[in-house]
């Protein structure tokens, strides 16, 4: 049992009212008044829909808004239970989850999902997909699948899922989604790490999530939900801190875990759940121009960083792409090797959030590249393109053993 909990008293107690439960439904939130009445509204009535018989809980675990988050949830629940609060610890949606894993044990329910609060796209079906799995018995940990725009979850195309799927040997294409489903086995496991005052109780919590269920190998499934449509973040303007919790946490992971993925090669399918229907995701922006404006910064911020860890070859190329804009330059195959440089040098280095902050020009950069290299193309071709910059980081993953070595 963990020393330091994340329920507060208040929410314990009415948990304890409800005593026991064979669902949860877990929403984060901080400051989603705007949205949050609809998936609670969507999460309710996938419960009772397609779980009529058993018994659900939804808790909302809150970081404190002033918005009236909290009031749009108790108003949306209609019929479930419904218990909310603020997550204590540190402030992030990482702490939010813990508050949600540490319900479920409570409730000894079997099955739990979580869902975003800025979702708007989410319907009951997406709860049915996500725990459905979980309760038959067919998985223990599922993830979600969705068509995407092309320039939403930069994280997630240029990093996550790659070099996931090239150190532990799974397609999960959206390791980060945010939606999962799993079962009471894992949430124990999660409230048993001792990650909680890491980045994992912000951003990082996701790739955590993700990797310990792939390293430990669980059942892994993958459930398709339509279209994501939330409040999306510019990839330029708003995502450096989200990729500096995100990459530090999977570099901490990959050296904890060195021994489950030394011997990976290749990869192998993800199953899925639902059938896969097109759908026409909402346009995301992203600027060319403020992706090189930063990514040109910050390799001046870097260089110094970029002397101790990067190859001599890899500062050059991104040197001098960055001295002359040419963001292009950052192609799938460069990309994966200085990744796989930052991946290496975590062996010795303690401080894996000095290393993704040093990542995070070429992240840039390499974002701009690939918004050029999807030019034009619509939602299957930039799918190609993504799983061509996959292929590049299993082909290249001898160099990471070479560099860890
Ligand atoms: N409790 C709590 N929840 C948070 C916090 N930060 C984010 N969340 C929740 O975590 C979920 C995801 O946050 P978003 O900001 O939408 O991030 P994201 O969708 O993963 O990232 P993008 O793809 O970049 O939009 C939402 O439900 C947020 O309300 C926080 O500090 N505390
Ligand atoms: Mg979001």
């Amino acid at each position: 049992m963990a020393e330091t909990s994340a329920l507060p008293a208040d929410m314990r107690e009415a948990l304890r009212a409800q005593e026991r439960a064979d669902i949860v439904v877990g929403i984060p939130s901080f400051r989603n008044a705007a949205t949050i009445g609809h998936v609670t509204e969507a999460a309710a009535e996938g419960l009772r829909r397609n779980f009529p018989n058993m018994r659900a809980v939804i808790v909302n675990a809150d970081g404190g808004s002033e918005d009236g988050t909290r009031d749009r949830v108790r108003a949306s629940a209609d019929g479930i239970p419904i218990v909310t609060g603020r997550y204590e610890g540190r402030s992030g949606k990482g702490s939010a989850f813990r508050a949600i894993f540490e319900a479920v044990t409570l409730l000894g329910a079997r099955a739990c999902a979580v869902v975003d609060s800025d979702l708007r796209s989410i319907t009951p079906e997406w709860i049915a997909r996500l725990v459905g799995p979980v309760i038959r018995g067919e998985a223990d940990y599922v993830t979600p699948l969705y068509a995407r725009h092309k320039h939403d979850g930069t994280i997630t195309n240029t990093i996550a899922y790659p070099l996931t799927r090239a150190l532990y040997g799974a397609r999960v294409r959206q390791p980060i989604g945010g939606e999962f489903g799993f079962d009471a086995a894992l949430a124990r496991i999660y409230l048993d790490e001792p990650v909680w005052d890491s980045d994992v109780a912000k951003f990082g919590i996701d790739i955590f999530m993700t990797t310990t269920a792939l390293a430990r190998g669980v059942r892994v499934a993958q459930a398709f939900l339509g279209a994501k449509i939330h409040d999306p973040k510019d990839p330029g303007a708003d995502l450096g801190p989200m990729f500096t919790q995100v990459v530090g946490t999977l570099l901490t992971l990959a050296r904890n875990n060195v021994e489950v993925w030394r011997r990976v090669t290749g990869s192998r399918e993800v199953p899925i759940i639902g059938e896969i229907t097109p759908v026409e995701p909402e346009a995301v922006n992203a600027s060319v121009r403020v992706l090189v404006e930063k990514f040109k910064a910050g390799a001046g911020e870097q260089d110094k960083t970029w002397e101790e860890i990067l190859s001599a070859d890899t500062r050059e190329v991104a040197r001098k792409a960055a001295e002359t804009g040419n963001a292009s330059a950052i192609g799938g195959r460069f990309w994966a090797k200085a990744v796989y440089e930052i991946v290496a040098a975590a062996r010795t280095r303690e401080e894996t959030e000095t290393l993704a902050r040093a990542l995070l020009p070429l992240y840039f950069g390499r974002v701009a590249a690939l918004i050029g290299e999807m030019q034009g193309l619509d939602q299957a071709g930039a799918e190609r393109v993504v799983e061509q910059q996959a292929l590049a980081f299993e082909q290249m993953k001898p160099y990471l053993l070479e560099r860890w070595a």
